[in-house]
Formats: C-alpha cells, sequence, structure tokens
C-alpha cells in the first residue's frame, strides 16, 4: 500500500459497464483490506435505501418515468447526500471501497442523445475526490458467458457500448487516478497507488 501516508482513509472506487463485475470485486477488495489491518467498509451508488435513492430505484426497474435531466440529477443529489457521512468516515480513517460514482453518472446520461459530457460533470463538482478510480473491463468473450441482460433499464447491448465509449473519453482525464482491471483477472492489490493531496472534483 504505496503512498497511504497519514491517518486518513482512502476513498476508492470501481467503476464499468453493467456486469462487469464491480460488486464482486468491491467485496474481495474490502475483505483484502480488513485482513491486512486497514479499516475499510464498502458504499454503493446508486443507494436505493434513501427517499431519493427510492425514486431512482423505480426508475431502473421501470416502474416509473422520470424525464433524463431530472434523473440525472438525482442521481448526482444520492451522491451528494452521502458527502457528511463519507467525509466522516474518511476522517476516521476508514477507507471507502464504493460500487460507482460520479463516473457512472457521467458516462450512463451522456450515452443518452442530446446530453453533452460537461453538462452531465457539473452537478457532482465538488464531491469529495476519488484517491483511486479502477476501471472494471469487461472484456467481449466474458460479456457473452455471462448471458443476457436483466430487466432494468439501461441493460441492452446497444446502450453498454456507448456508456463503455463514454468511459473512454472519461479515462483520458490525467487529473483522475485510473487504474484498468481486466475481469478475469480482477482488482489486485499489490498496484495500488494512492495519492491522497487532492480533496474535491474539479471540471477539466
Ligand atoms: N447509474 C448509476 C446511472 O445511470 N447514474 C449514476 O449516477 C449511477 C451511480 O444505474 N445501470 C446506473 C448504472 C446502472 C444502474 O446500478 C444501477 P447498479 O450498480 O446495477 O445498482
Ligand atoms: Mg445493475
Amino acid at each position: 500500500w504505496l503512498g497511504m501516508a497519514g491517518k486518513r482513509g482512502a476513498l476508492i472506487v470501481l467503476e464499468g459497464v453493467d456486469r462487469a463485475g464491480k460488486t464482486t470485486q468491491c467485496s474481495k477488495l474490502v475483505q483484502a483490506l480488513q485482513q491486512s489491518g486497514r479499516p475499510a467498509e464498502m458504499m454503493r451508488f446508486p443507494d436505493r435505501t434513501t427517499t431519493i435513492g427510492q425514486l431512482i430505484g423505480a426508475y431502473l426497474e421501470n416502474k416509473s418515468d422520470l424525464e433524463d435531466h431530472t434523473v440525472h440529477l438525482l442521481f448526482s443529489a444520492n451522491r451528494w447526500e452521502m458527502v457528511p457521512l463519507m467525509k466522516k468516515k474518511l476522517e476516521q480513517g476508514i477507507t471507502l471501497v464504493v460500487d460507482r460514482y460520479a463516473f457512472s453518472g457521467v458516462a450512463f446520461t451522456s450515452a443518452k442523445p442530446g446530453f453533452r459530457l460537461d453538462w452531465c460533470m457539473q452537478p457532482d463538482v465538488g464531491l469529495p475526490k476519488p484517491d483511486l478510480v479502477m476501471f472494471l473491463q469487461l472484456n467481449p468473450a466474458e460479456a457473452a458467458l455471462r448471458g443476457q441482460f436483466g430487466q432494468e433499464r439501461y441493460e441492452t447491448s446497444v446502450f453498454q457500448r456507448t456508456v463503455q465509449q463514454r468511459f473512454e473519453q472519461l479515462m483520458k482525464d490525467q487529473t483522475v487516478n485510473w487504474q484498468v482491471h481486466s475481469t478475469l483477472t480482477g482488482v489486485g492489490e499489490s498496484s495500488i497507488k494512492l495519492d491522497l493531496h487532492c480533496s474535491e472534483m474539479r471540471l477539466e
């Protein structure tokens, strides 16, 4: 664990298209961290348990329709409402492993027609900036093995291909500490390098 000086926890985000295996890798990472004696907890976005999260959940399950800008802002609000808790935990020295963050917010909404990347990024400006963002790369062979998509909104191959392209655009941002991992090998803990100096998301 290079560069993890001081006692604040690290903010580690896992990103990727649907079915990339983020949830599994998040749990493994939390376990590995805990076993190495570092307090770690998992979080996920959207957090469907809050009032805002329930609106998002109904939308994703196709039980309600929401206007595209509106739901984008709800996803962002769902992150903002967790910021006080996230900051508290990080200050307590707890490392947070987060299943999706603002990058999913931008990648999914900007995959819809008529949405510009910079508009999509704006509501998340000022969120705690991750020390590391691990992008889980789902290769086509593996995707085929994982079978058909479920019933949730966005779960079509056509849409996911566009989402993947948006993620690739976002990964060009050199101010974000991106690391690409294959779903086949998963997230190894050896290669994690952390920079705990930056604190807020910016708009580049
Ligand atoms: N999603 C997730 C968004 O569209 N915007 C966001 O800001 C976030 C965090 O929600 N298809 C999408 C990506 C997924 C869906 O996520 C639900 P999950 O991890 O399957 O619960
Ligand atoms: Mg899903």
